[in-house]
């Protein structure tokens, strides 16, 4: 694989559209990276060597997240975290995730190149299941690390009928293991995380990066209507039970509670599946997720309670059965001020203007949050587009954000030395 040459932003994001496509995606057109798929293992093995060039040891632990450690000065010292994640949504564009692991392996590599060690260590991690795009739920192997993950959260099947166990086996994990990936408390100084915005608010104002203030805290369910399938020639209108037509008219009470409450509230349906899936018969089943998320947990805990009142009566209204399931509950979760500060001053060292955001996308900062202090630092895409493969980043933008974390690993090992 021929990779720009040149050390930096751009060869972080020329190693991004490298493993764009396969033998690094697991579709043959377009990116998807499941986690532990075929493709998934590719993308590790050449990321793996990308930082073995940068000086670093690499291991992966029972979650299967691939880390590579840059030693410190102070071999005991907590280290300094930095990553995202590897995998991908369906269709997805080259950079949410991966940009932010590649750009940790430059901000590395400039340090093995000048020949420096900080007092701390450096760890780059890549996640495995941030998208939750292979198996329902999402930031599996981020929480496995941040020792949040319930052992029956383990209990998952992909919609091939893969279990997760079954995919770790044939991966070299062992799931009786994957939580064994938790890192002891105090063991991590910070976590950084850089990543596209993902939103177009940077773009509107000129800027190449921003520093993140928060996560929006998330919910996401599960909707199983059932009705009756039927002959689409011989029923009559009034004797229907159609779980299709019933679950139309929830998805769109859905998009109106999410409107009408005229907040940050934003709510999507972006998975439905009807069965028997045939033009001349009337659905008997559908099956349908849905996403809720607001900066306000409050906020948030509200719209979700009407929508889900508003579903019921709508199943009861049209003789359906209606069974709900939480798929996972994300709280808000705020970045640490005294990161932030850090961060907004190497913002200026690096000859830009500071701006602060909020992040309506999941990240897995969200969830290292149990674990150790988190700041994120966010870097201009084109139209804000994402989860999708229009998404684009410029080369010099990520130049800027590497010059920007190098400039807060100094800012941090500055802070440490005064410690
Ligand atoms: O859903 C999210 O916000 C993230 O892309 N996983
Ligand atoms: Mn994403
Ligand atoms: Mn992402």
């Amino acid at each position: 694989m021929v990779i720009a040459p040149a050390p930096g932003g751009p060869r972080a994001v020329a190693r991004c559209d490298a493993l764009g496509v396969a033998p690094y995606s697991d579709t043959p057109g377009g990116l998807y990276r499941g986690y532990l798929t075929p493709a998934y293992g590719a993308a590790q093995a050449a990321l793996a060597d990308w930082m073995v060039q940068a000086g670093m040891v690499v291991s992966r632990d029972p979650a299967a997240n691939l880390v590579g450690r840059y030693d410190g000065t102070d071999p005991a010292a907590p280290a300094l975290l930095i990553g995202s994640h590897l995998d991908s949504v369906r269709d997805g564009g080259c950079y949410d995730g991966p940009l932010g692991v590649m750009l940790g392996v430059e901000a590395v590599d400039a340090l093995h190149r000048a020949g420096r060690r900080m007092p701390f260590p450096i760890e780059v991690i890549a996640f495995g299941d941030e998208e939750g795009s292979r198996f329902p739920a999402a930031m599996l192997t981020s929480r496995a690390v941040a020792g949040t993950l319930p052992a029956v959260a383990l209990d998952l099947a992909d919609g091939e009928g893969v279990t997760l166990a079954d995919a770790g086996a044939d991966a070299g994990i062992d799931i009786a293991r994957f939580r064994d990936a938790a890192r002891a408390p105090g063991s991590v100084m910070a976590y950084l995380e850089a990543h596209i915005e993902q939103g177009p608010l940077l773009e509107n104002e000129g800027l190449a990066v921003g520093t993140v203030t928060g996560i929006a805290a998330q919910l996401r369910y599960r909707v199983q209507v059932s009705g009756m399938a039927g002959h689409a020639g011989t029923t009559s209108m009034p004797l229907r039970r159609d779980a299709l037509a019933g679950a139309a008219e929830m998805i769109l009470a859905i998009e109106r509670i999410a409107i009408t409450d005229q907040s940050d509230v934003v709510a999507t349906v972006g998975r439905i599946a009807g069965k028997p899936g045939a033009a001349n018969v009337i659905a008997g089943h559908v099956d349908f997720t849905i996403d809720v998320r607001s900066g306000d947990p409050a906020r948030r805990d509200c719209a979700a309670d009407a929508i889900l009142h508003e579903i019921r009566s709508i199943a009861e209204r049209r003789g359906l059965g209606l069974q709900l399931a939480r798929v996972h509950d994300l709280p808000a979760s705020p970045c640490d001020p005294a990161l932030m500060d850090l961060m907004d001053a190497a913002v200026i060292g690096a000859g830009q203007r500071p701006r602060r955001l909020v992040s309506g996308a999941g990240h897995d900062a969200m969830v290292m949050a149990a674990l150790c202090p988190t700041v994120m630092l966010f870097i201009r895409c084109r139209d804000g587009i994402s989860h999708n493969p229009a998404e684009h980043v410029d080369p010099a933008d990520a130049e800027v954000a590497l010059d920007v974390m190098l400039g807060f690993i100094d800012q941090l090992g500055a802070s440490f030395a005064h410690a």
